[in-house]
């Protein structure tokens, strides 16, 4: 009996030895969520990033990604709530797609806010930078889910099958597919449109069938990448709103990395930043996109993104200042009404970073 418990003592001192306290706390599988397809931008993005952490951390963090909402069954506005209760490990995410459960997201869908710019990349990053995105970030983390870092699915464009667009009034009556967050649809209400919510794992099918005569995303990303040509003729190039991305992750599995491994996770989000913001924004910058994707050895196979809709044959309006500026004055009521929902002091913070790069 004694030389039994000496043995059953000496096997759990060797198991205790043998198993560090760190491994027993990793996952075998982390799961990052991503809305659009695995094709797309974002979707590159979202994949970038979880091959630099299994690459640069040996193996030891695996991140896997589900993308097309796969882990939210296509209902893109419950994504929020699922990191936020574990379900979902990490997620790179749409402003838009969280702006229901967290106001303050709102802010880069103030129609035309950004747009109307006199450079609206440079506008973006110092709302990131600046007060603005402290703002966004506490608004985040105060709900209980872990910021790691920015991407962008980009400024959203309008395509359809009529037009052209080139004022206000030409937006009347038309049916626009918009997504399931009420900014949407007060704006193209007030452009005089009638905007429907159709979740995007739903909405190619519907572009395909014709139940709508448009839709709005982004053009490198997304456009692009679903050939939207094939459904609609008319591209019109207004940059209304952006669509930044946010890398988070449930705030109990990031308290369990270790200290080393928080810091790596976040260095390989400036990385996919980086990436991602570069495949937003090819071919519409001063050129420093597609010398980063050059650089990191991605040259795309498109550089010229609106030319390239052309050879497809579709109609590109490309809006002018004074064109922007009509529809800014267009949805002035939409902006006011939302600063008070986003709150006055964060859409002050925004204007201030983006007056100190004008
Ligand atoms: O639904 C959309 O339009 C998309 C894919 O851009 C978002 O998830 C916000």
């Amino acid at each position: 009996m004694k030389s039994f418990l000496r043995l059953a003592s000496l096997t759990l001192l060797a198991c205790a030895v043998a198993v560090p306290a760190f491994a027993a706390e990793y996952k075998q599988e982390y799961k990052l969520s991503v809305v659009p397809g695995a094709a797309t931008g974002w979707g590159k993005a979202g994949t970038y990033f979880a091959d630099l952490v299994r690459e640069r951390s040996n193996g030891r963090i695996n991140i896997k990604v589900y993308h097309n909402a796969q882990l939210m069954a296509g209902k893109q506005t419950s994504e929020f709530l699922m990191v936020r209760n574990g379900s979902i490990d990490f997620a790179l995410a749409s402003t838009i797609n969280w702006s229901p459960q967290v106001k303050e997201l709102n802010l880069p869908a103030l129609p035309f806010f950004i747009a109307n710019q006199p450079d609206r990349y440079k506008a973006m990053d110092a709302i990131e930078a600046g007060k603005a995105g402290k703002m966004l970030v506490e608004a985040v983390e105060k709900k209980g889910v872990k910021f790691i870092g920015w991407n962008e699915n980009g400024f959203r464009e309008m395509t359809t099958s009529k037009g052209p667009i080139t004022s206000p009034d030409n937006m009347k009556g038309l049916k626009i597919r918009v997504v399931g967050s009420p900014i949407f649809i007060e704006t193209f209400k007030a452009l005089g449109a009638n905007p429907v919510n159709i979740n995007w794992s739903e909405a190619i099918t519907g572009f395909q069938q014709g139940i709508v005569d448009g839709q709005e995303n982004p053009t490198n990303g997304i456009n692009l990448a679903v050939k939207i040509w094939n459904y609609h003729k008319y591209h019109t190039d207004w940059h209304y709103l952006i669509d930044p991305l946010l890398l988070c992750s449930n705030k109990k599995i990031w308290d369990e990395f270790s200290a080393e491994d928080q810091a790596l996770l976040l260095a390989c989000a400036k990385e996919a930043e980086k990436y991602g913001k570069a495949l937003s924004r090819l071919g519409m910058d001063n050129g420093e996109a597609l010398a980063y994707l050059k650089s990191i050895g991605k040259a795309p196979e498109i550089e010229d993104p609106l030319g390239f809709l052309e050879s497809k044959g579709m109609v590109v309006t490309r809006f002018t200042p004074e064109q922007i500026a009509a529809f800014h004055a267009a949805t002035a009521d939409v902006r006011a009404q939302w600063t008070t929902t986003i709150g006055a002091e964060l859409v002050k913070a925004a204007e201030e970073d983006m007056a100190a790069v004008r």
